[in-house]
């Protein structure tokens, strides 16, 4: 019986580490290393993802975000890296998006963990920098900028922060995520490509929502499948306790979102998980059934409102001098 039971919780520690190793196997792409310039075949570029964005804006060039380090301790590393042009160029003027030249984006291939920073550019060289929490795992990074009369676009890359982690599940639809207190629910109108969101904090309706780089709230969406990356433009809203979005999931798939919002003086990140298409009845069911599918999830989620603090609060504009 004893002996029966211990190999029965070998195999199961077995199957455990194997899934784990799978699971890092099919999202640890190669990495891609500097080539001095050699600017075609790089394997990984399969890999990559490009979400044209929603507003209907032609094919972009194609830009490479080129980490300085692929790998980095965890903790608080520092990410550098460079947005290079067709020609292997670093781009090294941008124009001002939301009040920032760059936004990166940063979120843990399981999508259990998401940033949102603003490095600094060095004119000079290209070179952006910026100190980001990030524990171990993999984490796929998005910069999201316009080179300057170019039009918005978003390249990718992939960052392996060293150490152990055990990857979380998407979990079911989630749409109401609950942070640093506050409850915000999400209904998406998919007849109008229509995302919003409704604050609440103990109960009541947040209607003093202080502007956080020019709105009232920032909702970026990833696929689970592809780690696709949406566009998602807030619309003209009031300080709360609604914050409206225009948000084209042209893809059916299961979709984490995450939302920026501040009040309080302070950045809170709230995120949701829904699927789109058939797999679920969001297209007709107006996104309001699913009360009972709350789970508390969310409650890890409370430190991260710490990251956009340090890095949103004392970053200056996002460039040198
Ligand atoms: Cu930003």
């Amino acid at each position: 019986m004893r002996t029966w039971q211990k190999i029965l919780a070998y195999v199961a520690a077995l199957v455990v580490v194997f899934g784990v190793a799978l699971w890092i196997g099919q999202t640890a792409g190669p990495f891609d290393t500097d080539d001095d310039g050699h600017d075609t075949g790089h394997d990984s570029d399969s890999a990559r993802v490009h979400l044209e964005p929603a507003d209907g804006h032609g094919h972009d060039a194609d830009y490479e975000l080129a980490l300085a380090q692929d790998v980095v301790a965890s903790g608080r590393p520092t990410v550098a890296f460079r947005i290079l042009d067709e020609s292997g160029d670093p781009v090294t003027s941008y124009d001002v998006q939301h009040e920032k030249q760059l936004h990166l984006i940063a979120v843990r291939r399981d999508l259990a963990e998401f940033r949102h920073v603003h490095p600094r550019l060095d004119p000079g060289t290209g070179q952006w920098e910026v100190p980001i929490d990030l524990g171990a795992g993999s984490w796929q990074l998005y910069a999201d900028f316009a080179p300057t009369d170019e039009d918005p676009t978003v390249a990718e890359a992939e960052l392996m922060v060293a150490g152990d982690f055990t990857p979380e599940e998407l979990g079911p639809d989630r749409l109401t995520s609950r942070v640093d207190g506050y409850e915000v629910h999400l209904e998406r109108d998919a007849a109008t490509s229509t995302v919003s969101l409704h604050v609440t904090r103990d109960g009541a309706e947040v209607t003093d929502l202080q502007p956080y780089l020019g709105a009232y709230g920032h909702l970026v969406a990833i696929r689970a499948d592809d780690l696709a990356y949406l566009h998602v433009h807030p619309e003209e809203s009031t300080p709360g306790p609604e914050i409206g979005f225009h948000a084209e999931f042209e893809e059916d798939g299961r979709y984490r979102l995450f939302l920026d919002f501040k009040h309080g003086d302070r950045v809170h990140t709230a995120d949701f998980t829904i699927t789109v298409g058939d797999a679920g009845d969001d297209e007709t069911g107006g996104g309001d059934t699913d009360e009972d599918m709350d789970e508390d999830m969310d409650e890890d989620m409370g430190g991260e409102g710490d990251d956009h603090g340090d890095d949103d609060h004392d970053d200056g504009e996002g460039h040198g001098h």
